[in-house]
């Protein structure tokens, strides 16, 4: 006889019921802790990269680009309100979908678009590609492909940081999915223990891959887990750029202080599929509707509105990044092939003698 996995009930939380939008989270932070101005440039951000990555799709359905790519249509505010809190040569790394924070620490959309469609007029001369953005000026010091592997790495820098006493600190984001990995809880430990300049940043979409966390996770609550080696952690709504702002500004002026990690959980919710081709057959429509009403952009725009920003100034903005994204995307499809002689350059490090 067949047996169905086993699904133990588990109380509803925003933690694992992609049913509860990430406004229902309980929120302890000021709903005017922005400028006006500031949140304008912020929507110009979070709307950049909704567009730059909606034609990434469109070039992928036409296909133009090679391999698996992800985007984060709807974890944009994660980005954008954690990229205000930091300084700018404080480091980056993320995972695989990782275009929205490339994108929020000011990567050059021409040069990203270009490295998604392998062309040397990207930041990696299109040897990266979608899941390796990098560009260790701007502090991004790797996106990764293995679930949780970008995790020691931020920790070895903080670690780096903090032996230099240089006032750097390390913000490293990772999905929920994440939590499951070993190298994760090692890392925690560590974290903790010495205090390291450190956040840790889960952007949690209660799917990972095609899967519901809630049918593996033995915690209700995703942010417990890092509570247990002692850390301060937080649960907030990743869709409010404000929220995050606020929370990231708190956990890094901790960090900078010498007081050790916080791990924050921004309650997200991913509007496109896991990658490109995705047929979603593992959630409803319904859902992603429900979703649609507590995204990003519609909680920025509705914050600017009562703010007394009028539709029109919100319309130019969209005029404007289109404008921006078209153009980026005529420049990346112009972009050169790299040759290919040039397949070995730059993979290998060179050895000093
Ligand atoms: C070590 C490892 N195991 C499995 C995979 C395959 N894989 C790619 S993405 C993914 C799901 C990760 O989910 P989550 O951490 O919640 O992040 P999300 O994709 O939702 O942003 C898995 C299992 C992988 N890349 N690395």
């Amino acid at each position: 006889m067949v047996t169905s996995v086993i699904t133990p009930t588990m109380p509803k939380a925003a933690s694992l019921d992609p049913s509860v939008p990430s406004s229902e989270v309980p929120n302890e932070f000021k709903s005017d802790a922005l400028s006006t101005e500031k949140l304008i440039a912020m929507y110009h951000s979070v709307l950049l990269i909704r567009r730059v990555e909606e034609s990434l799709l469109k070039l992928s359905e036409s296909g133009e680009i090679g391999g698996a790519m992800h985007t984060a249509l709807g974890h944009e505010a994660n980005a954008v309100g954690s990229a205000a809190a930091l300084q700018e040569h404080d480091y980056l790394t993320c995972t695989y979908r990782g275009h929205h924070h490339s994108l929020a620490r000011g990567m050059d959309p021409k040069r990203a678009i270009a490295e998604v469609l392998g062309k040397i007029d990207g930041f990696a001369k299109g040897k990266g590609g979608s899941m390796h953005f990098i560009d260790p000026s701007l502090g991004l010091m790797g996106a990764n492909g293995i679930v949780g592997a970008q995790v020691p790495h931020a920790a070895g820098m903080a670690l780096a940081s903090k032996m230099r006493g240089d006032g750097r600190i390390a913000i490293t984001f990772f999905g929920e999915g994440a939590m499951f990995q070993g190298v994760m809880h090692e890392t925690f430990n560590m974290a903790q223990k010495w205090l390291l300049p450190i956040i840790f940043y889960c952007e949690n979409n209660r799917y990972s891959e095609m899967t519901p966390t809630s049918r593996t996770s033995s915690i209700a609550e995703i942010y417990k887990f890092a509570e247990a080696y002692g850390m301060r952690t937080l649960q907030i709504n990743g869709n409010d750029v404000e929220i995050v702002y606020q929370a990231v500004s708190e956990a890094a002026a901790r960090a900078r202080a010498g007081e050790g990690p916080t791990f924050i959980e921004g309650i997200t919710y991913r509007l496109s599929g896991h990658m490109a081709g995705d047929l979603e057959t593992y959630r409803d429509k319904d859902e992603i509707e429900m979703q649609r009403q507590h995204e990003p952009l519609v909680v920025l725009a509705e914050r600017l509105t009562s703010r007394g920003v009028d539709a029109s100034s919100l319309e130019d903005i969209n005029s404007q990044v289109e404008e921006e994204v078209g153009e980026a995307v005529e420049f990346a499809k112009n972009s050169p092939w790299p040759n290919a002689t040039e397949a070995y350059t730059d993979v290998f490090a060179t050895q000093e003698k």
